[in-house]
């Protein structure tokens, strides 16, 4: 793992990655390229980056649909997930998924959800697996403020909590559920009390300083591989763009939303590296890579081939080798195998 100076260099590079690849992912989406809908992470970058900065790769991760940055912190590359959103062959879940359903197993990124809080449950789930196989990995689930008043969280947050599983539940709370501010959906400001209901540990911390993202997540994903069970954290938020592609966000004025941007997660790490005496120059060099990466992936991603008819049939169920090859590895834990 990096540290010092080229960790910080590694951080804002995803974080800037990120930041470009939304910002061409909605000019994409206003050219027609995109269909469906598409909801941005601008804003809330550091917590998916200094979040992935402290997982191995055997750990597991589920997203909402506001997914594609932490895909990208995980290890997608631009491409698959800029192809998926154009709905190509080449794309993370064969362009099948679209923007809401991003998937990738190779780097056990577990999906993009689209029903709120319902992945809470799938993400207990993968933990309680973990637990029972033993396999050491953790497991993180992240959503949004709106998604803790939804019966999936209690009922997710119940069992991990009662079964200690390593898991690490991330409320990303960007003050508004759609067009709905918490204070009109929740009775209680500080949602770490919810967790509390569930006897798990509970932290409260803002998210537009990665180092400070890093470093929580860190101390939650050591005490779960350790066996010390499950944490919730609320990192408080703030998205730039509305909900969706569809939302001109009028519930909130623009002197908060500018007052927001203050915090801007890309512009404090950038601040951070000039003052640690990385020059201008070499964060230019940084930011026009990246601005190559971003252009290819649009590019290729548009001349692919379209997501093809057939693996509509050949996606939903998996193959019945897939759940012998399971069982094979497994078995032992279902007494013997059957
Ligand atoms: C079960 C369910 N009910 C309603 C919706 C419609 N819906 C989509 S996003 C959303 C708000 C979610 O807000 P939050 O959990 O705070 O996440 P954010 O979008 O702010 O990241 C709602 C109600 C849904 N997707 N699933």
């Amino acid at each position: 793992m990096a540290s010092g100076k080229d960790k910080l260099l590694s951080q804002y590079r995803m974080m800037y990655l990120i930041r470009r690849f939304e910002e061409e992912s909605a000019r994409a989406y206003a050219m027609g390229k995109v269909g469906g809908f598409l909801h941005l992470y601008i804003g809330q970058e550091a917590i998916a980056v200094g979040t992935c900065e402290v997982l191995n790769d055997t750990d597991y991760v589920f997203q909402t649909y506001r997914d594609h940055g932490t895909a990208l912190a995980r290890g997608m590359t631009p491409t698959a997930a800029m192809a998926e959103l154009m709905g190509k062959d080449i794309g993370c879940s064969k362009g099948l998924g679209g923007s809401m359903h991003f998937f990738d197993v190779e780097h056990n990124f577990l999906g993009g959800y689209g029903i709120i809080g319902g992945h809470v449950a799938l993400a207990a789930g993968a933990a309680y697996k973990s637990k029972y196989t033993g396999d050491g990995a953790v497991t993180v689930c992240f959503f949004g403020e709106g998604s803790t008043n939804i019966g999936g969280f209690h009922e997710g947050l119940s069992l991990a909590g009662l079964w200690k599983l390593p898991v690490v539940f991330i409320c990303e709370n960007n003050q508004y559920a759609m067009g709905t501010p918490m204070s009109r959906t929740s009775p209680l400001e500080d949602l770490t009390l919810k967790a509390q209901g569930y006897g798990m540990h509970g932290d409260r911390i803002k998210g537009h300083d990665v180092a400070v993202v890093e470093s929580h997540v860190g101390q939650a994903v050591e005490r779960a591989r350790k066996g010390g069970g499950p944490t919730f954290i609320e990192i408080e938020t703030y998205r730039f763009r509305g909900h969706s592609m569809s939302d001109p966000a009028k519930y909130r004025t623009r002197a908060e939303l500018e007052e927001r941007k203050k915090q801007d997660p890309c512009a404090i790490a950038k601040a951070r590296l000039l003052e640690g005496g990385v020059s201008q120059e070499e964060i230019d060099a940084l930011e026009e890579a990246v601005e190559a990466e971003v252009e290819n992936a649009v590019e290729t991603a548009d001349a692919a081939e379209p997501a093809k008819v057939e693996n509509m049939w050949s996606t939903v169920y998996a193959p019945s080798s897939a759940a012998e090859d399971y069982v094979a590895n497994y078995g032992k834990h279902f007494g013997g195998g059957r």
